[in-house]
């Protein structure tokens, strides 16, 4: 039987390493994104929506007859609050209502290390569940999209599992990603586990790659089935050739969400001084 899976945010980075990498025989994508979306190519099995995640009647539409949803539409960096809580929070009450109204019965959450990137760096890895330690006003969005998935899951009986992304890109750009990386191919890995687990009710899982530098647990997402295939430590030496070991004390080294918990990212006091 086809299976019909709906991605949001379908041409945002995530996404766009995703499209050729959950294809599937018998799978078809539908893919939402509020910008321009490439047209299909030949022999692929997509259906290509525009439309916001904020719009609950196209949310409802692009709901329908879809088996799963994978939720990556957002902000994926931070922004001013209103911008956070219009498009990060009330987009995703916005997508878990469409999919509840559709009877949707899964819905993967994109969340992020930093939804708890003030967590410090312990003598064991940083635990599944960790509690939310949001670095910026993006990360409160994340614990946001946790929260509501977790309503979601209790109150209506979706399976919804939210990932605490990493740093997912082609390869890592800094020393500190050498902890986080989440390979392209480690992220479908996940998404694919995510989608075939049975019955997962509520979960939180890490989204990296099992990285020699990792320190943050894969135990939950084993669990779900995931096994990862990638390492950055491939890139490690050339990395710390081109941009130097940051400071053993450092945030990059010592903080889950690095350089995210510095003054430089501080948005409350930037927007108060507009
Ligand atoms: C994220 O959540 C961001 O979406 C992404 O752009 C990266 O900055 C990543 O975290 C990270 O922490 O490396």
């Amino acid at each position: 039987m086809t299976e019909r899976i709906l991605i949001t945010g379908a041409a945002g980075g995530v996404g766009t390493l995703m499209r050729p990498r959950l294809a599937a025989a018998d799978r078809v994508l539908r893919l939402l994104d509020i910008g321009e979306l490439p047209a299909a190519g030949e022999g692929e099995r997509v259906e290509l929506l525009t439309g916001s995640v904020t719009d609950q009647a196209a949310m409802d539409a692009a709901c329908a007859g879809v088996d799963a949803v994978i939720h990556l539409g957002g902000h994926s960096l931070e922004q001013p609050w209103k911008d956070i809580l219009a498009v990060n929070i009330d987009g995703t009450h916005t997508v878990l209502e469409a999919a509840r109204r559709n009877g949707v019965k899964r819905v993967i959450l994109a969340s992020s290390n930093h939804a708890a990137g003030f967590h410090r760096r312990g003598a064991e890895d940083t635990p599944d569940y960790a509690f939310p330690r949001p670095d910026t006003y993006y990360g409160v969005s994340k614990v946001a999209v946790e929260a509501l998935g977790a309503l979601y899951s209790d109150r209506y009986g979706l399976d919804v599992i939210a990932v605490r992304i990493g740093s997912c890109f082609e390869k890592p750009r800094d020393v500190r990603m050498l902890s986080t990386w989440l390979s392209p191919g480690d992220c479908a890995r996940i998404l694919e586990a995510c989608l075939a687990t049975p019955s997962p009710g509520f979960r939180v899982i890490w989204g990296v790659s099992d990285n020699t530098r990792r320190w943050v647990s894969l135990d939950e997402a084993k669990a779900l089935g995931y096994q990862s295939e990638d390492n950055s430590e491939q890139f490690a030496e050339e990395i710390i050739a081109e941009q130097g070991m940051p400071a053993a004390d450092g945030p990059e080294l010592n903080y889950v969400g690095g350089v995210w918990v510095t003054s430089a990212w501080d948005t409350a006091v930037k927007e108060a001084v507009q």
